[in-house]
């Protein structure tokens, strides 16, 4: 196969390209997906799944910003059986991402994806909703982390690991959490982080009529967009460096913030692998795969740069 200058892989998954949509906005249903497949997302992502199917939280629940995006969705979705049944009508990689409310939960949807007889090529477990009334996020309790993955990986090694294994994380702000959290990350054989989720729990307010933007808790809900784009940079650079330092593997899907073929350039000058739209492909639909490509090319182009490995995670300090 000619490479393309953008390849990149995860674990045994190639992908031509490095852009990709994130799970979260327009892939939820099956027609979403589909355009997410016809489109130059180098694979398509499904909306977070749960067990059964879920209505999510009361809207208004997403509003658009000039600076980003705030949501309180609460996990709408039609169930991991949908997103296992549709794999045959999906000719990209196809990845699935589970989000259950507990070990097992997340366990049975495992079980379920692993015994579909079509192509699934990744599950990307998300640690890291904010929104589900009453439930914190997992990957912020600590003591906890290690003990899911380990139940996780167990539920994983009976039935094999030829699909890449990943999970999404929430943003991290203190030195110290990079450290403990990449030094439990580095004992299981995962292939990608995804950072980062949403920042959890802010709040965005309308002066004229002096209100909440959206309605669930009270106003409070995941904020995304340009609003987060240094706080996903340094996500996916703190990671970077410790995983370098470690001899570890496991790669890094950058996430936050991508508006311009720039912002894919800075993310992957940190050492992201492949990078995530989420607000700006909610704004823009699937037009935005391809133009952020072209951004990108025509800065590598201006560079001189003809493979994403020659500048990937060589960020220079001062
Ligand atoms: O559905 C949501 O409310 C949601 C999820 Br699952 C997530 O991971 N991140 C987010 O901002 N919203």
């Amino acid at each position: 196969m000619v490479l393309n200058k953008f390849d990149c892989s995860l674990g045994e998954v190639k992908f031509q390209g490095c852009i990709c949509n994130a799970s979260g906005p327009r892939c939820t249903e099956l027609d979403q997906l589909t355009k997410i497949d016809n489109s130059k997302s180098c694979m398509v992502l499904s909306k977070s799944a749960t067990p059964k199917m879920r209505e999510g939280n009361k809207k208004p629940r997403y509003w658009d910003h000039d600076l980003g995006s705030i949501n309180s969705m609460g996990l709408p979705n039609n169930g991991i059986q949908y997103y296992v049944a549709i794999a045959s009508q999906i000719s990209g990689p196809y990845f699935i991402s589970i989000s259950g409310g507990s070990l097992e939960e997340n366990c049975e949807m495992i079980d379920q994806i692993m015994a579909c007889n079509s192509k699934i090529d990744g599950i990307e477990i998300n640690l890291s909703c904010p929104n589900i009334i009453g439930k914190g996020q997992l990957a912020y309790d600590f003591e906890k982390l290690g003990n899911y993955l380990d139940g996780i990986i167990e539920c994983l090694d009976v039935r094999g690991l030829e699909k890449a294994i990943g999970v999404k994380l929430p943003p991290y702000f203190d030195m110290w959490q990079f450290e403990v959290v990449a030094k439990i990350l580095m004992k299981y054989p995962i292939d990608f982080i995804t950072c980062v989720n949403s920042i959890g729990n802010g709040l965005i307010i309308d002066i004229d009529t002096e209100t909440t933007l959206i309605k669930p808790k009270g106003g409070f809900g995941g904020i995304g967009g340009s609003y987060i784009k240094p706080t996903g940079l340094a996500n996916v650079r703190k990671f970077y460096e410790i995983f370098q330092e470690n001899g570890s593997k496991i790669k890094i899907i950058g996430c936050g913030g991508i508006e311009t073929g720039k912002d894919v350039f800075e993310y992957i000058l940190c050492g992201a692998e492949l990078v995530q739209i989420g607000t700006q492909f909610y704004k823009e639909n699937t037009k935005c795969f391809s133009r952020l490509e072209n951004e990108l090319s025509e800065i590598m182009e201006r560079k001189g740069y003809s493979d994403l490995n020659q500048f990937r995670g060589k960020l220079k300090r001062r």
